[in-house]
C-alpha cells in the first residue's frame, strides 16, 4: 500500500476505504489530492481483496469543496487545460473501474468534489451534504467532467441552471432530480453504503464489471446498444455463468469467483 499525504486509504472486508483527508480546507482537491487519487483507485482496482470502494471525506463538514482555489492563480489557459484533463482522467478511471465505487457524500460536494461524486457508480448522501457547480463565482465553468456528467444525470435542464446560476441544492433535491441513490442520517452513511455493496458482493462481479462497462456506454447512440451486446456475449465466456446457471438449478446459492 502506497503512502499518502492527502488521503486516508484502508481495506476492510473488501471493501476499499478512501477518505480524502484535508478537513481544515473542506477536503480541497489540491493536485496532489487529485494524484493520489488516481493511485489509490488503481490499486484498489488491481488488489484481489478489494471488491468495492467507498470514497468519503474527512470530517463532518465536507465531502470535498471543490478543486484547491489556490492553485488557480497565475495559471496560462494551456496551464488551466493540463490540469483539468489530469483530473478528468484520473476522474475517468474512477467510472470505468470494474468494481463498484459509491461516493459516501459527508457534506458539501461542490464544484469539484460534485464533479468527484458524480464519477462514482452510485451516490449515498447525508442529510447535511449540499451539492452545487459554483465555478461562475470564480469566473470559471466545470472542467472535471462536470458539464457532461450533469447532463447525463440531470438532463440539460437541470444542468444548465445549475451550472449557470451556481446554487447549491440540499441532498433532498439531489434525491429528487435523481444526483444520489439515497439520502440518510449522517452517523447512518457508512452503514448505507456497505449495506448497498453487501448486496452487490452477492453477485458475479465479472457480470457486476460488464454491467459498468455497458452502463458507462449509454450516449444515447447505438454505441451503447453494441458495447451491452460485447458486454453480453463476454459474460458467456466466464466461469461465473456456469456457476450461476448450475446454482440455479441445483436450487443452492452461487458461489462465485469473478472468472
Ligand atoms: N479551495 C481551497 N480552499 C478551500 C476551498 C476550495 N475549493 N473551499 C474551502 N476552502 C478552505 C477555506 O479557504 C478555509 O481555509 P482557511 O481556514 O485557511 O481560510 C477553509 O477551507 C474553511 O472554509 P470556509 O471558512 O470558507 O468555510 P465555510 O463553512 O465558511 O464555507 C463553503 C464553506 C461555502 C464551502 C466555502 O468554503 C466555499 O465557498 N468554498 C469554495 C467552494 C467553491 O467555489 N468550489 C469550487 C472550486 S472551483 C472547482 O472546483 C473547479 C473544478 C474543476 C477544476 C479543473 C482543474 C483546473
Amino acid at each position: 500500500m502506497s503512502s499518502y499525504q492527502n488521503l486516508k486509504v484502508e481495506v476492510k472486508d473488501g471493501i476499499c476505504y478512501i477518505t480524502i483527508n484535508r478537513p481544515d480546507k473542506l477536503n480541497a482537491l489540491n493536485r496532489q489530492t487529485v494524484q493520489e487519487l488516481g493511485i489509490a483507485i488503481k490499486q484498489a482496482k488491481d488488489d484481489s481483496s478489494v471488491f468495492s470502494v467507498i470514497l468519503t471525506g474527512e470530517g463532518p463538514k465536507a465531502f470535498a469543496a471543490g478543486a484547491d482555489i489556490k492553485e488557480f492563480m497565475g495559471l496560462s489557459g494551456e496551464q488551466g487545460k493540463e490540469m483539468a484533463k489530469a483530473g478528468q482522467d484520473v476522474f475517468q478511471s474512477i467510472e470505468d473501474c470494474p468494481k463498484p465505487v459509491i461516493a459516501a457524500v459527508n457534506g458539501f460536494a461542490l464544484g469539484g468534489g460534485c464533479e468527484l461524486a458524480m464519477s462514482c457508480h452510485l451516490r449515498i448522501a447525508s442529510e447535511n451534504a449540499q451539492f452545487g457547480q459554483p465555478e461562475v463565482n470564480l469566473g470559471l465553468i466545470p472542467g472535471y467532467g462536470g458539464t457532461q456528467r450533469l447532463v447525463r444525470y440531470l438532463g440539460k435542464t437541470k444542468a444548465l441552471e445549475l451550472t449557470l446560476s451556481a446554487e447549491r441544492i440540499t441532498a433532498a433535491q439531489a434525491l429528487q432530480l435523481g444526483l444520489v441513490n439515497y439520502v440518510v442520517a449522517p452517523d447512518a452513511l457508512i452503514a448505507k453504503c456497505v449495506d448497498l455493496l453487501s448486496l452487490i458482493r452477492t453477485k458475479s462481479p465479472f457480470a457486476v464489471g460488464a454491467a459498468i462497462r455497458a452502463v458507462n456506454a449509454y450516449d444515447g447512440t447505438a454505441k451503447g446498444f453494441n458495447a451491452e451486446l460485447t458486454e453480453f456475449g463476454k459474460c458467456f465466456t466466464s466461469e461465473d455463468i456456469k456457476e450461476g446457471i448450475n446454482a440455479f438449478l441445483e436450487k443452492r446459492k452461487p458461489n462465485f469467483t469473478g472468472r
